[in-house]
């Protein structure tokens, strides 16, 4: 049976939700049959069936989940015999790990660089709910977030130099071969790429060649996605 998976979108079909990439990902990774159902901000009513207001969520018959880490947890207990998201117990407890640090570190590193690119590509009928949501969480406005000032790019900068700390001696986070802890990470970058042209990687830095490795993944599903070509 085909699952459903709700998914943020903005302007131009631009599928900009780095919890909606983790979800793709890993339904690519198990090698499950889904379709996407785009759903902007407002579309509440679209995901009112969850009980709750956020994407990805997922529906599978007549299961429902939402949050990515949920998702990701339902589909490797309900699907075991298809390729493994976590590679185990302890590969389960450290992509935890991961889906935490990349919450608290990277996209909040992350989201002030590209904030107001978000606000610049969304669906006109999402303009006023993002700008007054986001506002109210900043205490300022998209735009006067998004000033790439250098320390904002200096935090950014800390977080990147774990990942590249992390990729050395290894393709992927997860070693010889991706796997849920690499689909968290890249969900930032598929949520950049989606909306932002600003180049938050060098060409020549070791995180650009994993995350060109990640676009490449499942017949170059994420780099055929609507995006900027960084
Ligand atoms: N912890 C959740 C976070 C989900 C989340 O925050 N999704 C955002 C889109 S990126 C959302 O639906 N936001 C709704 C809103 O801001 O109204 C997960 O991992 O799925």
């Amino acid at each position: 049976m085909t699952i459903q998976l709700f998914e943020l979108t903005g302007r131009d079909d631009r599928r900009f939700s780095p919890y909606c990439w983790r979800t793709r990902m890993a339904l690519e990774h198990k090698g499950l049959s889904y379709e996407t159902v785009p759903a902007r901000f407002t579309d509440k009513d679209l995901i009112a069936f969850s009980g709750q207001e956020r994407v990805p969520v997922i529906r599978d018959g007549d299961t429902v989940v939402s949050d990515s880490w949920a998702i990701a947890e339902y589909l490797e207990t309900q699907y075991p015999h298809f390729p493994s998201l976590f590679g185990g117990a302890t590969g389960h407890g450290l992509a935890k790990f991961l889906n935490v640090w990349t919450d608290r570190a990277l996209h909040v590193a992350l989201i002030k660089l590209v904030i107001a690119d978000i606000q610049d590509h969304l669906d006109p009928a999402d303009h006023d709910y993002f700008v007054e949501s986001r506002t109210a969480r900043f205490k300022k406005s998209p735009t006067e977030v998004q000033t790439r000032s250098e320390d904002d790019i200096k935090a950014f900068g800390a977080a990147i130099s774990t990942l590249r700390a992390a990729l050395y001696g290894q393709d992927y986070l997860s070693g010889d071969a991706a796997a849920y802890g690499d689909y968290i990470v890249f969900g930032a970058f598929a949520w950049a790429r989606a909306i932002s042209d600003y180049p938050l990687l060098k060409t020549d830095d070791p995180v650009y060649a994993w995350r060109r490795r990640m676009l490449d993944m499942f017949g170059g599903m994420p780099l055929k996605a609507v995006g900027y070509d960084i």
